[in-house]
């Protein structure tokens, strides 16, 4: 086995753990380190010395040799959603200007080359804004192995795990940690292709990864959670884990599950500690080098959720102001949730959102903006604004009100799935004669989601 050295992020691949035939499973398929290094060295020798490149970021180990390969070559990887349609994926190219490469997991190379710097960029993961179309995350391998050091410490996650989840892998939560978190910890990886309670039953592994929406679904089902009690650590984030969940979770699994809060701009920045106190609805205290800070109004407990630390993001692509938009004067970066800290032991509580146009389903983050241009493109719909509704299995659905003619809701949620992602899709449509707007003419989504208008006034 070779090396590049510690800059590559992935220590299992350095050979200090030795190899393993069943290093990493995904969807089915495993592979040794030996294999995947063969075949991530395929890809840096396609790679080395582009700008970046992308490719169709399935669950496969084509997904995992590409990010592998681009770290080795230092060429930023832009993983694409499977699920995005053409004006996205359009979108995505455009923006970040990466080529596409197609991967064969079967190649092989022996590859070498300078190793990248820790300061260069290692991941373009894009992700959504209020309004607007999708901006680049860009992240660096530095700021990717200090989070993984760091969740490292705090789950006592080490080469005696197998981590085992069925997240996407085209954020921040399936690919860095999921992913590059056991090639840099050195536990073996069973990606179970989708995240079923019945294959988390299956898999057999110590530690478990999962957004809400796939512990509120296992919790429902008592025989796969009862075969998850023989792991040693369940971890949820990407959204808040509702309070009955974590409570029927402890019941079925004798587990209480650790959460833990991140977002693609900052890795993750605050989590609950392995062996440590855990309590429902709380998400535990800042990681090694993180610092952070609620900016309240004078006398309130809550307010927005500001930090600073190692693990930051290195800008949005190409977009200086909006970058420079997301720090306050003095160099805090503003994550735009709400939330407050315990005053005795420092436990942090995401309370919410500052802004209803920033919807959180499944664990996906869609902005309204994004999903009201689209809807406003189809020739039926005149007026459209978009919501997220509290819901039961994925935390919020989107809800489009539309004033339109000549189309049906199912042809609408179509035409976004189709257009943007399937994930972006609204879940129901419901048709108004105006939306209620303020003297400004923006929109009241407070009233909208409180159904405190009448749908037919005009
Ligand atoms: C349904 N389908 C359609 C349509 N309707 N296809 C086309 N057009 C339509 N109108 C199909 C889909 O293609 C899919 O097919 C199937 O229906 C089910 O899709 P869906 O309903 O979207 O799945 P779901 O069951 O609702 O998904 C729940 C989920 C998913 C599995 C929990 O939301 C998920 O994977 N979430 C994870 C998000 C995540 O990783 N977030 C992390 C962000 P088929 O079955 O064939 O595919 S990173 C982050 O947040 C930070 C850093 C952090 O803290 O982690
Ligand atoms: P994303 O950029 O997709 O990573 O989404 C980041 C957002 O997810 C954060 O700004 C939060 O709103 C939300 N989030 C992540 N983890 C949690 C958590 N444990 N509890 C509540 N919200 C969370």
């Amino acid at each position: 086995m070779n090396t590049e050295g510690d800059v590559t992020v992935l220590t299992a691949l350095d050979g200090v753990y030795g190899d393993r035939k069943d290093a990493i499973s995904v969807a089915g398929r495993t592979a040794s380190y030996e294999e995947l290094l063969g075949a991530a060295r395929a890809v840096a020798a396609d790679v080395a010395g582009a700008k970046s490149f992308a490719m169709t970021a399935t669950a496969s180990l084509e997904t995992v040799a590409a990010a592998v390969g681009g770290l080795l070559a230092g060429v930023p990887f832009v993983p694409l959603p499977p699920d995005a349609g053409p004006a996205e994926r359009e979108h995505v190219l455009r923006d970040s200007g990466a080529e596409v490469v197609e991967v064969d997991f079967a190649r092989r190379s022996g590859w070498t080359g300078p190793a990248a710097a820790p300061e260069d960029p290692a991941l373009v993961l894009y992700t959504s804004g209020t309004t607007g179309a999708p901006k680049g995350v860009v992240l660096t391998g530095a700021a990717l192995a200090a989070d993984l050091d760091a969740l490292a410490g705090a789950w006592q996650w080490s080469a005696e795990d197998t981590l085992v989840h069925g997240l996407p892998l085209f954020h921040v939560h399936g690919l860095v940690l999921g992913v590059l978190g056991a090639l840099r910890t050195g536990s073996r990886l069973v990606h179970t292709g989708r995240p079923t309670p019945g294959a988390y039953a299956e898999a057999g592994g110590s530690l478990y990864f999962g957004v809400p929406t796939v512990w509120s679904r296992i919790a429902a089902d008592p025989e796969a959670a009862g075969a998850l009690s023989a792991a040693r650590l369940l971890v949820s984030g990407s959204a808040a884990l509702p309070a009955p969940v974590f409570r029927d979770l402890e019941r079925l699994t004798g587990l209480r599950p650790v959460e833990r809060y991140g977002m693609t701009e900052t890795l993750i920045t605050v989590s609950g500690r392995a062996g440590g106190e855990v309590r429902p609805g709380t998400v535990g205290t800042p990681l090694p080098g993180i610092r952070t800070r609620i900016a309240a109004e004078p006398g309130a407990e809550i307010g927005e959720l500001q930090l600073t630390g190692p693990t930051l993001f290195a800008g949005y692509l190409g977009r200086p102001e909006a970058t420079a938009a997301a720090y306050t004067e003095d160099g805090w970066f503003r994550t735009g949730d709400i939330a407050a800290v315990d005053e005795v032991d420092g436990v942090h509580r995401i309370v919410g959102r500052a802004s209803i146009d920033m919807i959180k389903t499944g664990g996906y983050r869609v902005g309204a903006g994004e999903i009201e241009n689209a809807l406003l493109d189809h020739p039926g719909v005149s007026e459209a604004a978009v919501v997220g509704v509290p819901d039961a299995d994925l935390g919020q659905r989107i809800v489009a009100f539309v004033v339109a003619a000549g189309v049906t809701g199912a042809e609408l949620t179509d035409f976004v799935a189709a257009h943007l992602s399937v994930h972006k899709r609204p879940r129901e449509v419901r048709f108004v004669a105006a939306i209620p707007r303020n003297a400004m003419g923006k929109p009241q989504k407070k009233l909208l989601l409180t159904g405190e208008y009448d749908p037919q006034a005009g």
